[in-house]
C-alpha cells in the first residue's frame, strides 16, 4: 500500500489549486449571490482539460486516472462548487457513459466536442416522480420509422440551458419497465424541446439548473446508446462513476471550509489569545481535520478501484455517503469559529455551508447510498 501520490498527481492537484485561486475565487460570491453561470471560467476549464479529465486523448480527453480526477475535483470545489458540480457532470455522467457505451460515431461526434470542453453535456434522469425511484420513468420514447419521438418532462437539470447536448433516459417499452427503458443522445435546438425557467437553489447557485421539457421531438435512431433496454443499467453505471465526482466535491466543500476555518482561528483573538488555543475551538478543529481526512481516503479508494477496474459502486456510494455527511457537518462548524462573521457572505463559509447540502441529495440521496451499500453487503 502506498499513500503517496505521484508527481503527476501532485502537478495536476497543483495546478487545479493554482486555477481555482486565480481564476474562481474572483466573483465567486457575485456569481453566487446573482445565480451566475461561471461562463468564462467553464470555458478555460475546458482548454485545460478539466472537462474530459479520464477520456482517451484520441476523442479529446486528457487521458489520466480517477485518482487524478478526485484530486482536481477537491481543489476546484474548495473554492466554487458551482463550477465543480459541471467538471463533475460533464465527466462522470456525460463523457463516461459515451466513452464506454458510445459507437464509433457517436464518440466522433458528441465525445470529441465534449471530452475537450468545447461543448457541454447535461444527463436528463430525474422526473417530477422519478428521483430516488429511477425505475418510474413517465418520459417516453416510442420508435417510429426511422427515429423515436421524445415527450416528457425532466427536472433538476445540471446544465440545463448551457448544455450543448443532453443525454436523456427514457421509457421505449412500458411493458418491460425497466428493461425497457433507453438511453439517447439529444441535442439542443431540436425542434419540441424546451428548456423550463432557472431553479432558484438553497446552494450551488452558480450552476444553471433546469426543467426540460420535450414535445414529440424526433430523435434519430442512431442517437440511442447501446442495445436496445440498456438505459437504465447504463444510467445506473454512469451514477456509481457520477457517485465518486460528488463524494469529491463534498470533500473539497469540506476541506475548503477547513482551511478558512483554520486560519481564522488563528488569527481571531478572544479572551487574550488566539481563539484556536482554546480548548472549545481546538477540538472542533481536531474534529473537522479527522473526519476529512477519512472522507478522502474513502474518496481515494473508490478512484482506485475504479482505475483497477475492481467494482466500484459500493466504494463509490460509501465514499459519497460519508464525505457529503463531512461536508455538512465541517461547513455549520466552520459558520461557528467564524461567530458573528460566518454569517456574512463575504468570509465565504455561509455559501460553502449552503453548497454542502445538495452532496447529501443528487446522484442519489445519503438514504439510496445506503440502499446500495446494504445491498452489496448482503449481496456479496
Ligand atoms: N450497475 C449496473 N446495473 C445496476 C446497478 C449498477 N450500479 N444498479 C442496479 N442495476 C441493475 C440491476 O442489476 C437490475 O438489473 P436486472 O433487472 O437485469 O437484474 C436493474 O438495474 C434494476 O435494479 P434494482 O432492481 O436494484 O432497481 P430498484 O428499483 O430496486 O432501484 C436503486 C435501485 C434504488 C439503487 C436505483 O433506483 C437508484 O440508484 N436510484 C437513485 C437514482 C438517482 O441517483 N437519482 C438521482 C438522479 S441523477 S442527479
Amino acid at each position: 500500500m502506498d499513500f503517496n501520490l505521484t508527481e503527476e498527481h501532485i502537478m495536476i492537484r497543483d495546478a487545479a489549486r493554482d486555477f481555482a485561486q486565480t481564476e474562481l475565487l474572483p466573483g465567486v460570491i457575485e456569481r453566487d449571490n446573482k445565480q451566475e453561470f461561471p461562463k468564462e471560467q467553464i470555458k478555460k476549464m475546458g482548454e485545460l482539460g478539466f472537462l474530459g479529465m479520464m477520456v482517451d486523448p484520441k476523442y479529446g480527453g486528457s487521458g489520466l486516472d480517477t485518482i487524478s480526477y478526485v484530486l482536481a475535483m477537491e481543489e476546484i470545489s474548495k473554492i466554487d462548487a458551482s463550477a465543480s458540480v459541471v467538471m463533475s457532470v460533464n465527466n462522470s455522467l456525460v463523457c463516461w457513459g459515451l466513452e464506454h457505451y458510445g459507437n464509433e460515431e457517436q464518440k466522433q461526434k458528441y465525445l470529441t466536442k465534449l471530452a475537450s470542453g468545447e461543448s457541454l453535456g447535461a444527463f436528463c434522469l430525474s422526473e417530477p416522480e422519478a428521483g430516488s425511484d429511477a425505475t418510474s420513468q413517465k418520459t417516453t420514447a416510442i420508435e417510429k420509422d426511422d427515429h423515436y419521438l421524445l415527450n416528457g418532462t425532466k427536472n433538476w437539470i445540471t446544465n440545463g440551458r448551457t448544455a450543448d447536448f443532453y443525454i436523456v433516459i427514457a421509457q421505449t417499452h412500458i411493458d418491460k419497465k425497466h428493461k425497457g427503458i433507453n438511453a439517447f443522445i439529444v441535442e439542443k435546438g431540436w425542434k419540441g424541446f424546451d428548456v423550463g425557467p432557472k431553479e432558484d437553489k438553497l446552494g450551488i447557485r452558480g450552476s444553471d439548473t433546469h426543467s426540460l421539457q420535450f414535445n414529440d421531438v424526433k430523435v434519430p435512431k442512431e442517437n440511442r446508446i447501446g442495445e436496445d433496454g440498456f438505459g437504465f443499467k447504463f444510467a445506473m453505471k454512469s451514477l456509481a462513476g457520477g457517485r465518486i465526482g460528488i463524494a469529491s466535491q463534498a470533500l473539497g466543500i469540506a476541506s475548503g471550509a477547513y482551511e478558512l476555518a483554520l486560519k481564522y482561528s488563528k488569527e481571531r483573538k478572544a479572551f487574550g489569545t488566539e481563539i484556536c488555543n482554546h480548548q472549545a475551538i481546538a477540538f472542533k478543529l481536531a474534529d473537522m481535520a479527522t473526519q476529512i481526512e477519512a472522507a478522502r481516503h474513502l474518496c481515494m479508494k473508490a478512484a482506485w478501484d475504479k482505475d483497477q477496474q475492481n467494482d466500484y459502486t459500493m466504494s463509490g456510494a460509501m465514499a459519497k455517503l460519508y464525505a457529503s455527511q463531512v461536508a455538512m457537518d465541517t461547513t455549520v462548524e466552520a459558520v461557528q469559529i467564524h461567530g458573528g462573521n460566518g454569517f456574512v457572505k463575504e468570509y465565504h463559509v455561509e455559501r460553502l455551508m449552503r453548497d454542502a447540502k445538495i452532496t447529501q441529495i443528487y446522484e442519489g440521496t445519503s438514504e439510496i447510498q445506503k440502499i446500495v451499500i446494504s445491498r452489496g453487503l448482503i449481496d456479496k
